[in-house]
C-alpha cells in the first residue's frame, strides 16, 4: 500500500483505504476480434486526503485514453435521465438565466441531453465536450458544441469569443477531472460576478451508505462530499452556497458554487456538512469498513452465481455499464458465469466487456429467450428497466441485485 500520493486538491498526503487491483478502462469495449494481449490495465485504488478530506483515486489514467471519438456512453439512453435533465434545464431557465441575453456553458454535455432543451428555448449556450462522437450527436440536435477538454486556456478562449457566463453547469463530469485547479480557474474566468457554477456528481455519503462500490472506476476520479467541495471551492476563490440531494445514479448531490462573498450559503450546506461530520464520513475507520462490505458483496455474488451455474440456471447481465467493469473484474465474473450482457447502446453491442470479455448483445437477445435470472448492472435505472421488462417477471424471471447487498427480487 502506498500512502504518499499528494492530494489533487491540496497536495497533502492521501491515505489509501481500498485496492480493487488490476482493472481495465470501464468504457473500453473491445471488438470481438481484438488482440486481447493489448488491453490497457491500471491499478484502481482509492484513498482519502488527510487534510481536505477529498476521496480520490490513487492513480490517474491519461484522459485521452478514456474520452475520445469512440466514447460509447450516450446520456440520452435513459428516459428517466432525459426527464431529469429537462427539469434541470427548466429550473435554470426560470432562475439563473433570466437576465438579458443570458449565456450558459456546460462541461461534458455529451449527446446534448440537457443543452438541447436550452437550445430549444433559444438561449445562448455552449457545450464543451472532448468525446467527438457524442459531441456530433449533440450538434445534430442543434446544440452549439466545442470539441475539447475544458481547462483554463479553453475558458479564456470562450470568454474572448462569447463573453462571461451566467451559469457554468456540469453533470457527472467534474468528478471525472483530476486537474481541478485548471478547471476552477477556468470557471472563475468565465463566470459573471453574479453567476453560479452548478454541478452534480455521485455523493460519497450514498456510496458508503449503499456500498455502491461500482461507482469507483477509472473515469470517476473524485468522490465528493459537502465538506471536501467546500474546501476545494475555498482554495479557488469560490464558495459552496447550496446543496441538493438527488436520487439519480444511486444518489448524488448538486452543488452550487458562487464567487466568494457574493451569495449567502443556504442552511442546507451547514446541515449536510454537520451530517457528514456526525457520520465521520471521511474517517479511515468508516472507509475501511466500507472496504470490508465490498469484499462481502464480492464473496456473496460469486457464491450465488456459482451456485446457479451448478444448478443449471441461466443468468444474463443487464446493462453494460461502466460500473459493471468494476464488479466483473473485482469478482472474476466472465462468460462462464454470465454468457452475455444486453444493452441498448449500439456502440457497445457486438463487442466484449473490458477485462472480462463478456459479449454485449442487443436487448432482443434477452427478450427472445428469457434467462432464469438477470444480473442488473444498471441498478441505478432499476425502476425504468423493471417497468419495461415486465414480461421477464411474468415469465418467472428474477433480478439479481448486489447493492446494498446481494439479493434476488
Ligand atoms: O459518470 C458516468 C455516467 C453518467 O455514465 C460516466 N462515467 C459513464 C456512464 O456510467 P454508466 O455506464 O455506469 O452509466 P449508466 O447510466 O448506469 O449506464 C446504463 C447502461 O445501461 C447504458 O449502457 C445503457 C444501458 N441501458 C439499457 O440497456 N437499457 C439503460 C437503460 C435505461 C435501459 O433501459
Ligand atoms: N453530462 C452527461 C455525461 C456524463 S459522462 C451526463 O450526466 O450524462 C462524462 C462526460 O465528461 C463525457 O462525455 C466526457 O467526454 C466528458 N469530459 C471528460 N473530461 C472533460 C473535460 N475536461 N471537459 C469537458 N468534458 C469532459
Amino acid at each position: 500500500m502506498s500512502s504518499n500520493v499528494p492530494c489533487h486538491i491540496c497536495a497533502a498526503p492521501v491515505q489509501e483505504f481500498f485496492d480493487f487491483g488490476r482493472q481495465p478502462l470501464s468504457d473500453a469495449f473491445l471488438p470481438a476480434d481484438a488482440d486481447l494481449g493489448q488491453e490497457f490495465f491500471f491499478r484502481l485504488a482509492v484513498g482519502v486526503c488527510e487534510s481536505c478530506t477529498m476521496v480520490q483515486l490513487m492513480e490517474e489514467v491519461p484522459r485521452n485514453r478514456m474520452f475520445h471519438e469512440a466514447y460509447p456512453y450516450h446520456s440520452s439512453g435513459s428516459a428517466y435521465m432525459r426527464e431529469h435533465f429537462e427539469n434541470l434545464a427548466k429550473q435554470l431557465l426560470s432562475t439563473e438565466l433570466t437576465a438579458d441575453d443570458p449565456f450558459i456553458v456546460e462541461l461534458g454535455c455529451n449527446d446534448g441531453v440537457m443543452l438541447n432543451v436550452i437550445a430549444g428555448h433559444g438561449v445562448r449556450h455552449l457545450g464543451v465536450e472532448p468525446s467527438g462522437g457524442v459531441a456530433d450527436v449533440a450538434a445534430a440536435k442543434g446544440v452549439r458544441v466545442r470539441k475539447s477538454f475544458f481547462e483554463e486556456s479553453v475558458a479564456k478562449e470562450i470568454l474572448a469569443a462569447d463573453g462571461q457566463a451566467d451559469v457554468v453547469y456540469a453533470a457527472n463530469t467534474l468528478c471525472h477531472i483530476p486537474y481541478m485547479d485548471s478547471i476552477l480557474a477556468g470557471v472563475r474566468t468565465l463566470l459573471k460576478p453574479t453567476g453560479v457554477f452548478v454541478f452534480e456528481d455521485p455523493y460519497l455519503g450514498d456510496i458508503v451508505e449503499r456500498t455502491s462500490f461500482d461507482q469507483i472506476y477509472d473515469e470517476h476520479f473524485f468522490f465528493f462530499t459537502a465538506r471536501s467541495v467546500q474546501e476545494m471551492a475555498r482554495r479557488n476563490g469560490l464558495e459552496l452556497v447550496d446543496v441538493e440531494r438527488l436520487s439519480v445514479h444511486g444518489g448524488e448531490v448538486r452543488y452550487h458554487l458562487a464567487p466568494a462573498g457574493r451569495r449567502s450559503p443556504s442552511e442546507a450546506v451547514a446541515a449536510l456538512v454537520a451530517e457528514e461530520e456526525r457520520r465521520d464520513l471521511a474517517g479511515l475507520g468508516t472507509l475501511r469498513e466500507f472496504g470490508d462490505k465490498v469484499m462481502k458483496i464480492r464473496e456473496d455474488l460469486t457464491a450465488l452465481l456459482e451456485k446457479l451455474r451448478a444448478e443449471g440456471r441461466t443468468v444474463v447481465g443487464y446493462g453494460a455499464t461502466a460500473k459493471s467493469a468494476t464488479v466483473t473484474n473485482l469478482c472474476g465474473i466472465g462468460p462462464d458465469l454470465v454468457p452475455f450482457i444486453c444493452d441498448t447502446t449500439p456502440a457497445k453491442q457486438g463487442r466484449l466487456s473490458p477485462g472480462t470479455h463478456i459479449p454485449v448483445k442487443e436487448p432482443s437477445a434477452f427478450s427472445g429467450d428469457y434467462p432464469d435470472y438477470a444480473l442488473l448492472f444498471a441498478w441505478n435505472h432499476a425502476e425504468e428497466i423493471m417497468a419495461k421488462e415486465q414480461g421477464f417477471r411474468e415469465a418467472g424471471g428474477k433480478w439479481i441485485l448486489y447493492v446494498p447487498d446481494v439479493h434476488v427480487v
